[in-house]
């Protein structure tokens, strides 16, 4: 307790944290006591509803230049299990979405050079001109940044021609972990942190929303985690662009982390609600939504994640691949009816969002 009078006090007087208190949570180990901080402060800024959207996760390819070393999901073209899904078939998965009652579709794949700048374009274009009420997030920075190098053109042209296609928003994906050091450890041949963010910062600046994200529990510090939080921070107050922060958890299994004896094991559970926890706590005042991803981290613990600085639980899903791909053992399916008894029995109010946060429903 003595440890974290001072970030006590910060926080009685809306006072913004830094770096040292961000280090100091992180090594703290009195979760408890940080739970009931950041559960304060979520009740503070965004009241007792809690978030959930209507979804379905569409992976179009996972043929990979990228080769990430946390990732179980890529596949070499040619290689047994590499999939590449033509544009009628995205369309089918959009077509049993809709009957669902998905609201949004979450479209995310890998650097396939096999597929034109256009096939991007009309997989939009064609799903935008079909449902138009739905929402397409679609397509995270590394993917925009791949697709900018492959075309020739820039950043700023390709948002702006997918956006006219009916793009949304961009999902938070490939942020990992910011560290340069870090980062060329587990994902040598992606784009940079940097790059990543002013990926983000392009989107933000034509009116495209985003989320962020960070990948945790593998080989980064809790200084690496400060500092990743604090970078997207420093963007947000530029551009106010991010509508969620999502902290995803490792899975190792089937990963060149693990085939390597890097890393053995995921994160543990109390990992899981520190890290939800200093995300509210550090990101108070700039980023609003912070996202336990039920996929991941287990839906019994994302309940308890609501009490623990979380206000949204991500969505129904319906089919999910990258996670599965590393030993994910939850379901691939939340019903909306599950979600909402989740977040009741939590003793929330289950609130039905838009990609964009409008409210649809109350419950
Ligand atoms: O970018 C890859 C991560 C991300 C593994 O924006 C892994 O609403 C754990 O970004 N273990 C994709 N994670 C998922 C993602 C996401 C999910 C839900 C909602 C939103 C949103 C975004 O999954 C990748 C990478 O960071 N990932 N491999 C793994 N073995």
């Amino acid at each position: 307790m003595e440890e974290l009078s001072g970030i006590i006090e910060k926080i009685q007087t809306s006072e913004e944290l830094d770096f040292e208190d961000g280090m100091l949570l992180m090594e703290s180990k009195n979760l408890p006591l940080i739970g009931v901080l950041a559960d304060y402060v979520r009740q503070k800024t965004v009241g007792d509803g809690v978030m959930f959207v209507t979804n379905c996760h569409i992976n179009y390819t996972n043929v990979c230049t990228s080769k990430c070393r946390f990732c179980a999901y890529f596949r070499e073209e040619g290689q047994n299990g590499a999939f590449t899904l033509t544009i009628d078939e995205i369309l089918e998965k959009a077509e049993r979405a809709s009957n669902m009652g998905a609201t949004e579709l979450h479209i995310v794949g890998s650097l396939n050079p096999a597929l034109p700048f256009e096939y991007y374009e009309e997989v939009l274009s064609r799903l935008h001109q079909k449902y138009p009420a739905m929402s397409l997030k679609a397509y995270t920075a590394v993917e925009i940044a791949h697709l900018a190098k492959a075309s020739g053109m820039s950043v700023r042209e390709v948002l702006l021609r997918l956006k006219k296609a009916g793009l949304t928003g961009l999902p938070g994906g490939g942020g990992e972990i910011f560290n340069e050091e870090t980062r060329k450890k587990v994902c040598p041949d992606k784009i940079t942190g940097e790059q990543w963010l002013r990926v983000m910062e392009t989107a933000h600046s034509l009116g495209i929303k985003s989320n962020a994200t960070m990948l945790y529990g593998h080989i980064e510090t809790h200084s690496d985690i400060v500092d990743h939080i604090l970078r997207i921070r420093k963007l947000q107050e530029k551009t106010g662009g991010f509508q969620a922060f999502i902290p995803l958890k490792f899975h190792p299994d089937n990963t060149e982390l693990q085939k390597n004896g890097l890393v053995q094991y995921g994160p543990t559970g109390f990992d899981d609600l520190k890290i939800i926890a200093v995300s509210r706590l550090l990101l108070n005042g700039y980023i609003n939504n912070i996202k336990t991803y039920w996929v991941m981290v287990g839906e019994k613990l994302a309940q308890v994640a609501l009490h623990y600085g979380a206000n949204d639980i991500d969505g129904t899903v319906m089919e999910e691949r990258i996670t599965h791909a590393a030993g994910g053992a939850t379901p691939e399916y939340m019903p909306k009816e599950r979600l909402i008894r989740l977040i009741r029995n939590a003793g929330r109010v289950p609130i039905e969002r838009t990609t964009n946060y409008e409210i649809i429903k109350e419950y």
